[in-house]
């Protein structure tokens, strides 16, 4: 943005502009006012100088959503140094490969993952805090300076934090985005898009590390002076619980959790009377989940889609204009088109690739310049997703580029089938490949809702149920019954492993 001063700190633009006794955070039985959480920030960001981190120096945070994750995740931005998230959900040797890859020169985290993690091979990392345990954390911060710390005199387009993205395949890439992305995002999808209000409360079921958790329960509520929930609940009893206990205003889920949500209904029903919006976003939205959600909870769900390198949604649903099966219609601030092969916009229902143009738009993946020249266009970038854009301007989701296969010569797009099988009664989550020796044939790997068993019958009734439902081509050949689909850390089918997993 062309608005914003270019010198700009974005922790002191998000942290001083509401210094009030208004709650910004509930965390289990504590509260944060904002006045609070200005201070903790100020001392987090003392006791990092006190560390000896400077300007520009990558710090780790590989921390459950906690207040510690917040305050010091502002306090790195203040004084200039680059908080690096990383998801807890990571494997081992992933986290392993972000602490080298970043050169972090602090890591905070918790006494679990340091004692999986020792010795900790990267050879920059001079310093690693502990949260829990005897000494947490927040005892080692120095005292609230008695003048403020002033901000680190930084650019609105310099680098203020990364995010590291694991694709399917290759190690994961490190996404650097400046100090102005946040503040685009808060104003183009937190305020023009949903309306977020001072009175909101937000609940998402995305972790901070994640892009869409970071908007969620981070920078987007503090732009309008909300307060956000922090929980690590990861399944569906404990968010019924959260709910019922925070009242949160606004829902950011994603398709599993409101699939979960769904299948325990009889035996415990959500309390959705303080939910004024439910976004869904990280994947495509079946729409037959979109429409029992609407029956049993008579709520939308605003289905959007982002990226880690947009670092929000720039397509989406709005409240009362929803059209389940689609991702929506572009966010304000974003150019989001359909293109052909050579860039060219494809005409309306034309499966084409997704290109997307922004403010919030990522700086370059570190150390990765063939990676970031092949994704980015000047201000745009080639998402990799497949999409057709409807006569009314809606977007709709075919696949991400290698999902799409071919069967006896025709294109076939997952998603398509996967809609197709979640109106069988008895699916509760389903994910379509190609079958992995001829590509000839599609397989669907299905999990079953509680109470149903695997058989060869019902293996043999969902084909006919699909065969009865599309062209004959498309219609799954062989079914697989699994435990659970799966993912990779930021809850997206991890389609590649299925395909491997038929290879052994
Ligand atoms: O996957 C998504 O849809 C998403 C949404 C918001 C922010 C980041 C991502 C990856």
């Amino acid at each position: 943005s062309q608005q914003l001063p270019r010198r700009f700190n974005v922790a002191a633009y998000f942290l001083e502009r509401h210094l009030s006794d208004k709650i910004a955070l509930f965390y289990q039985e504590q509260t944060y006012t904002y006045a609070q959480v200005y201070e903790w920030v100020q001392k987090a960001a003392r006791s990092l100088l006190e560390l000896g981190i400077e300007r520009e120096n990558r710090i780790a945070l590989l921390l459950p959503d906690t207040p510690e994750f917040i305050f010091t995740f502002w306090g790195a931005i203040w004084i200039g140094a680059v908080p690096v998230p990383i998801n807890t959900a990571c494997s081992l040797e992933e986290v392993q490969y972000i602490l080298q890859d970043s050169r972090a020169k602090l890591l905070l985290t918790t006494q679990t993952w340091q004692t999986q993690l020792h010795p900790i091979q990267s050879p920059n990392l001079q310093t690693t805090l502990l949260q829990d345990g005897e000494t947490p954390f927040l005892a080692h911060l120095s005292p609230m300076p008695a003048q403020p710390l002033p901000p680190a005199d930084t650019l609105r387009d310099e680098p203020a934090f990364w995010l590291y993205t694991s694709g399917s395949t290759g190690n994961p890439k490190g996404v650097i985005h400046l100090h102005q992305n946040m503040v685009v995002c808060a104003e183009n999808y937190g305020k023009a898009t949903l309306g977020l209000q001072p009175e909101d409360i937000t609940y998402s079921v995305a972790n901070l590390p994640f892009a869409y958790g970071l908007g969620n329960s981070l920078y987007m509520p503090m732009a309008v002076g909300a307060a956000t929930v922090l929980s690590d609940a990861n399944n569906a009893f404990d968010i019924i619980a959260d709910i019922e206990r925070y009242r949160p205003t606004v829902f950011f889920g994603i398709p599993s959790v409101y699939a979960n949500l769904l299948a325990v209904r009889d035996i415990a029903p959500l309390d959705v009377s303080s939910l004024r919006l439910c976004v869904s976003a990280a994947e495509q939205l079946p729409e037959s989940l979109w429409q029992q959600w609407r029956e049993v909870y008579g709520r939308e769900i605003c289905e959007g889609i982002g990226t880690t390198e947009f670092l929000h949604i720039f397509l989406a649903n709005r409240a009362g204009e929803c059209k389940p099966g689609t991702s929506g219609r572009p966010v304000p601030g974003y150019d989001v088109r359909v293109v052909d092969e050579f860039g060219a916009t494809c005409p309306p229902g034309e499966i084409g690739n997704l290109q997307v143009s922004g403010d919030s738009l990522m700086l370059g993946y570190w150390n990765r310049l063939e990676q970031t020249r092949q994704a980015l266009y000047g201000n745009a970038m080639r998402t990799g997703d497949k999409y057709l854009c409807d006569a009314d301007g809606y977007f709709k989701f075919m696949g991400r580029k290698d999902d799409l296969f071919k069967v006896n010569g025709q294109w076939v797009s997952p998603m398509e089938i996967e809609d197709v099988l979640h109106q069988h009664p008895q699916i509760l989550e389903v994910a379509v490949v190609p079958e992995s020796e001829a590509l000839t044939q599609v397989v669907a790997y299905i999990t079953l809702k509680a109470d149903y068993q695997p058989s060869p019958e019902l293996e043999q009734q969902i084909c006919r149920f699909a065969k009865q439902r599309l062209p004959h081509f498309k219609a799954p050949k062989k079914v697989c019954f699994v435990e659970e689909l799966p993912r990779t850390p930021t809850g997206k089918i991890h389609r590649k492993l299925l395909m491997r997993s038929q290879q052994r």
